[in-house]
């Protein structure tokens, strides 16, 4: 078993969307006026000279010596906030002294991962205080026998995945912002990505974790136990609630044997039929080495050649599909994988197709569909949603939207994880509108409610969504969730303005 690592790996950090002009995006106080401010207090030289008293300077900047818009600002440029202070705690303990001070000054925090969020949920609305995790980055330990890792919640998603892979180990989960997301900040999204279709979600990988509760209350549930069946699973409270009951300060994850043979095939498919057909088969000969079945529509893989310049080997299909296994024995995963494209090819489910030769060209193909968040970022403002809906509807809802809205954006795509049914219905313009936005919405939540399917598959509710959660969670469901927030955090301080529509301070 080897412990706490100090490794500094050289991390693939995230560009963010359209090179991060953070400075011109409009205050979401502004975009938003029917959002109200709570009656928070608001930040005094006495509350700074607490805070500096704590921690040492670096931990504690303000705006009067630092340019804080990469912290007020996120990773789409579609929401900013004006906090004036970023607190940069190292360790649970200081979490706790600054959660308690906060909760008796009525102060409002914003805890902040890798700020790669999609829903507006990671920034401030207002003046929250940041609570940003990024110096809480070591690995304390990985035991390659029982696959356990504890780590630290500000630790980066690659960050990790390297330790991993030196104890033979991998990351249940990956996602293309692997490289400036934060384990702590995936915890408190449920984030999902590429590998969930093996591995499942976090509410199964993640063995225990550590919160800090709004009063400063420590609660330690790092169990690394797999089986434990006393009492209710306080752990699982945390796990996707958006830094809205506590700050996860440290994870204990479950993570598997890393594959010895992973292999890519890419495919260009004639019809949503057809896409159906070859994830049915692919599930069905591919069996437990199937690891990720991705599917891109044409208008993303447009925007993805244009706009970054990438080349697809196969060229000028309404879809492709992307699939991936991981496995222990090269030659039978090959082989399976093999007579899997001879099979799609021979009845004409696939029109064309290509298995990758080498990692390089598996990088290469998987950048075609991981990079395409980054490449419609480059056309303007973009609305997002991320729905799950019943596969067989999966992409109904994109050509439904196209009927609606015409010739009103630049661009409607549908690409996503097929094989976990979350479809990532993405709209753009040249900037923000809201005669678009206001014929997108409502109606794309109607049309997921009416498929009873789930207005955020995998990015949460955040600022964004928080008016629709009730379009596909019952009454009674956001009543008890709300009743539990007040619990927790009575005064409210926690990453106010989200997932709840209204206000929770009435
Ligand atoms: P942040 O963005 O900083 O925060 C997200 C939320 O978690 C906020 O509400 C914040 O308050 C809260 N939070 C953060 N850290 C903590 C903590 N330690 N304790 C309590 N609350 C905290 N998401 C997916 O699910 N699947 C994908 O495939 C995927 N791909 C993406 C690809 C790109 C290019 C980008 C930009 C984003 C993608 N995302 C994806 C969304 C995003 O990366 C995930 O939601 C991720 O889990 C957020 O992690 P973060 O550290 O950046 O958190
Ligand atoms: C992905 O799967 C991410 O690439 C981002 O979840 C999805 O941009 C999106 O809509
Ligand atoms: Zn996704």
């Amino acid at each position: 078993m080897s412990s706490l690592y100090k490794l500094s790996t050289t991390i693939r950090k995230l560009h963010s969307s359209a090179a991060r002009f953070t400075k011109n995006v409009e205050f979401t106080a502004v975009r938003y006026p029917y959002l109200k401010r709570g009656s928070y207090s608001f930040l005094s030289d006495r509350h700074l000279r607490f805070f500096q008293s704590i921690l040492s300077p670096h931990q504690v900047l303000t705006d009067e010596f630092n340019d804080l818009s990469g912290y007020n600002v996120d990773w789409m440029c579609s929401v900013r906030g004006s906090s004036r202070l970023v607190l940069r705690p190292k360790t649970t303990e200081e979490v706790g002294a600054i959660l308690q001070y906060c909760n008796a000054q009525n102060i409002a925090i914003c805890p902040q991962g890798g700020n790669t969020g999609l829903v507006g949920g990671s920034v401030p609305v207002f003046d929250e205080v940041i609570l940003s995790l990024g110096l809480m980055d070591a690995v304390i330990s990985v035991d390659e026998l029982s696959g356990i890792a504890i780590v630290q919640a500000g630790c980066v998603l690659e960050k990790l995945e390297t330790v991993l892979h030196l104890n033979n180990l991998t990351l249940p989960l990956d996602l293309g912002a692997k490289g400036s997301c934060q384990i702590g900040g995936n915890v408190a999204t449920n984030a999902g990505g590429i590998r969930l279709l093996r591995y499942g979600n976090l509410h199964g990988s993640v063995m225990g974790l550590t919160a800090v509760l709004a009063n400063g209350q420590i609660m330690d549930c790092l169990s690394t136990n797999k089986k434990d069946n006393t009492g209710y699973d306080l752990k699982q409270l945390f796990i996707g609630s958006e830094g809205t009951l506590g700050v996860v300060t440290q994870v204990a994850l479950h993570c598997p044997s890393k594959p010895t043979s992973v292999q890519v095939g890419f495919f260009g498919i004639n019809s949503f039929d057809n896409v159906l057909e070859t994830l049915r088969l692919s599930k069905q000969s591919l069996g437990e080495i199937l690891s990720s079945c991705e599917l891109i529509d044409q208008s993303s893989m447009e925007c993805v050649t244009s706009q970054l310049k990438l080349k697809s080997p196969v060229n000028d299909f309404p879809f492709y599909i992307l699939i991936e296994t991981s496995g222990s024995n090269a030659d039978h995963d090959a082989e399976k994988l093999n007579s899997l494209l001879e099979t799609l090819l021979k009845n004409g489910t696939i029109m064309d197709g290509t298995l990758a030769a080498d990692s390089t060209q598996a990088t290469n193909l998987w950048a075609l569909r991981e990079r395409i968040a980054e490449a419609l970022a480059s056309e303007g403002y973009v609305y997002k949603y991320d729905v799950s809906v019943p596969i067989r509807q999966f992409y109904q809802l994109v050509d439904v939207m196209r009927a609606e809205l015409g010739s009103l954006p630049i661009r409607c795509c549908g690409y996503g994880h097929l094989g976990d049914g979350n479809l990532h219905l993405n709209i753009t313009s040249q900037e923000y509108n809201t005669v678009l936005l206001n014929k997108i919405e409502p109606f794309v939540y109607n049309w997921v409610s009416r498929q009873r399917g789930s207005v955020s598959a995998e990015h949460g509710v955040g600022l964004k969504k928080r008016d629709y959660i009730e379009y596909t969670k019952s009454p009674t469901s956001v009543y008890w969730m709300r009743r539990m927030k007040k619990l927790f955090d009575p005064n409210n301080i926690l990453n106010p303005y989200k997932i709840f529509p209204g206000s929770l301070n009435d």
